[in-house]
């Protein structure tokens, strides 16, 4: 990343933590309460795909006292991506400047968003990385840890991309990266979602930056990962690699001059 492509934006006067829950009704309190403590100013949108569990209901009860939390409740479980694309939209229509994305579980320390947002004045999305110098995982299984890291290996390696944590869930965007970003038409649902949405950031030569964090496996609750998602990953980075390097050659060959778009970074 060139240093000259990290100056200084408008300020963030509003932004909006985007929390999707799926049966997390135990974690949802305590991560809320983190979040209103680390940075009190932060509004909270609670995304729930009608968990059985009655997250749902435990979100309304945090909303109904704190003016701060909203909730939008969403028919069925439909996967994060679908969750977050209705959470920038509801941000986008109220007029936030910047969209949080965290996970609900712990994993995301709340405490990292202010380092996360300084990061954000001079970038136009940040994220919150597990395998930058500083950065770590606390309690995460050996197994996790090398999906983790093959999962953003094969990302860089297919996409050329210079983000070490390709599938890190913990960002924040500028509401203006968004819109620049066409989301109109993405499908992903796992995490190829934020695979997706780091290469087209890049794409439209938007300043992306990873700030370390320490990542701290889930103490309640279940995992929603599971093989369709890694296999969803690998299939879709597989396509988009196999035309990202077809557009290298092909400029290479002088059939399409023009920048290659992470020269654009
Ligand atoms: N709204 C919504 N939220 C979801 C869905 N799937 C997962 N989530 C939430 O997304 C966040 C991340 O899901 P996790 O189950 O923790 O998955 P993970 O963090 O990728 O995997 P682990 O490291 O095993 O926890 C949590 O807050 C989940 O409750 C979904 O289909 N819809
Ligand atoms: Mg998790």
């Amino acid at each position: 990343m060139p240093e000259n492509a990290r100056r200084a934006r408008k300020p963030i006067q509003r932004a909006v933590v985007l929390v999707p829950t799926y049966n997390e009704r135990e974690n949802l309190p305590l991560i809320i309460e983190r979040v209103r403590a680390a940075v009190p100013w932060l509004d909270v949108l609670v995304l729930d795909d009608n968990s059985p569990d009655g997250t749902g209901e435990v979100a309304d009860e945090i909303a109904a006292t704190d003016r701060q939390v909203h909730v939008l409740h969403r028919p069925g479980k439909q996967g994060l991506g679908a969750a977050y694309l209705a959470g920038f939209a509801w941000a986008a229509e109220r007029g936030y400047d910047a969209m949080i994305e965290m996970d609900a579980d712990g994993s995301h320390r709340p405490e990292h968003l202010p380092a996360m947002l300084d990061a954000a004045t001079t970038a136009d999305l940040v994220i919150g990385s597990r395998w930058v110098k500083g950065g770590e995982t606390v309690n995460w299984p050996l197994s996790r840890q090398l999906i983790s890291r093959g999962g953003s290996l094969y990302t860089r390696l297919l996409l050329g991309v210079p983000v070490h944590d390709c599938t890190a869930g913990f960002r924040v965007y500028r509401a203006t990266a968004l819109e620049k970003m066409a989301l109109s038409d993405v499908a992903s649902a796992g995490y190829c979602f934020q695979i997706d949405l780091t290469r087209r950031a890049l794409d439209r030569g938007l300043t992306v930056v990873e700030v370390p964090i320490s990542f701290v496996e889930r103490e309640i609750g279940d995992s929603k990962m599971n093989g369709d998602i890694v296999r969803e990953a690998m299939v879709r980075v597989g396509q988009w690699g196999v035309k990202h390097r077809a557009a290298q050659l092909g400029r290479l060959l002088g059939w399409r001059p023009g920048e290659s778009w992470h020269d654009l970074t």
